[in-house]
């Protein structure tokens, strides 16, 4: 693949933001938020399942859900793309520069694959709280018994994520827009852009004056105003790019 000024780009920065979303997990077989489900779960709408009316309305149903795609998510393992984002981490920090990985993934597969200043913008399916008294619990990674789950304060238990309508983690908010305001790069990697706030973090980052990236499988609302759009697959553009890197 011809990367243009893009490694040059890459190597020149001194603050880096990616932007993460779901394509980036597709590789390890975790199914993108708007794919079609399959089995079980071929008849529900995950934009439906996703909220807390959802929850409130039919917290056995959503909790099944969110517990099968929590074993889902233990049971996976990180892909070459989210080695790369690791990898070049690690190389931006060593010289000295910042690296900012936002995440909308809620699967911790960044974490598992080395990756340290991650910023998990909708939670994470991981950890699961407490409706009663907001405590956080990590439930064993073997299948719940009882839908809904509850805690040993006899509240409902709901996974630690981010329902459309919520707000987001006041920390994470923060986090991302500190980042966003000093940094010169940004990538936005497997998303489909179109979930708000995240969908909104290329447009600051461009008035900032940040060189803009996306790598995306397909094209999308933001490939069009991006600086490189680069068309594929992460799991192979992503070590690609970055063994141009270190050449
Ligand atoms: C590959 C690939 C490969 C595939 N390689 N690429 C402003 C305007 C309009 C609406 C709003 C607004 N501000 C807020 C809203 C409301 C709402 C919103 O955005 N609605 C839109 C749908 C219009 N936002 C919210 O409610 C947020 N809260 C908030 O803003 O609070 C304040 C507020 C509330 C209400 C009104 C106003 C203000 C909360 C959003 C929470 C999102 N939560 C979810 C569920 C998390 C839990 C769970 O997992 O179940 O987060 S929804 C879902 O979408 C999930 C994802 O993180 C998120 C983004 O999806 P993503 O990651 O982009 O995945 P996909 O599937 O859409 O795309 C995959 C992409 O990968 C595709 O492009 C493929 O081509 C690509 N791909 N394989 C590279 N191998």
């Amino acid at each position: 693949m011809q990367f243009g000024p893009l490694p040059s780009r890459l190597s020149s920065s001194r603050s880096i933001v990616v932007l993460t979303g779901a394509g980036v997990s597709a590789e390890s077989g975790i199914r993108t938020f708007r794919d079609s489900m399959e089995g079980l779960w071929k008849d529900f709408d995950p934009a439906t399942l996703a909220t807390p009316e959802a929850f409130d309305n039919d917290p056995a149903t959503v909790t099944r859900w969110y517990d099968w795609r929590r074993l889902g998510c233990l049971a996976a393992e990180p892909n070459p793309g989210h080695t790369a984002l690791a990898a070049f981490e690690q190389a931006t920090v060593a010289k000295g520069g910042r690296f900012t990985l936002l995440t909308q993934n809620v699967d911790r597969l960044h974490q598992k694959a080395g990756s340290q200043n991650v910023v998990e913008l909708h939670g994470s399916i991981i950890a699961w709280r407490c409706t009663k008294t907001g405590e956080e619990v990590t439930p064993p990674p073997q299948p719940m018994k009882e839908f809904p789950p509850r805690s040993a304060r006899g509240g409902l238990l709901r996974p630690n994520v981010v329902w459309f309508g919520e707000m987001l983690p006041p920390a994470a908010l923060a986090a991302a827009d500190e980042a966003l305001d000093t940094c010169d790069l940004f990538m936005s990697i497997g998303t489909s852009s179109v979930v708000y706030p995240a969908a909104a973090y290329i447009q600051l980052a461009r008035a900032n004056g940040a060189y803009t990236v996306e790598v995306n499988r397909d094209e999308t609302s933001i490939t069009r105003f991006v600086d490189i759009s680069l068309r594929g697959n992460s799991g192979e553009i992503l070590p690609e790019l970055i063994k141009q890197l270190q050449e």
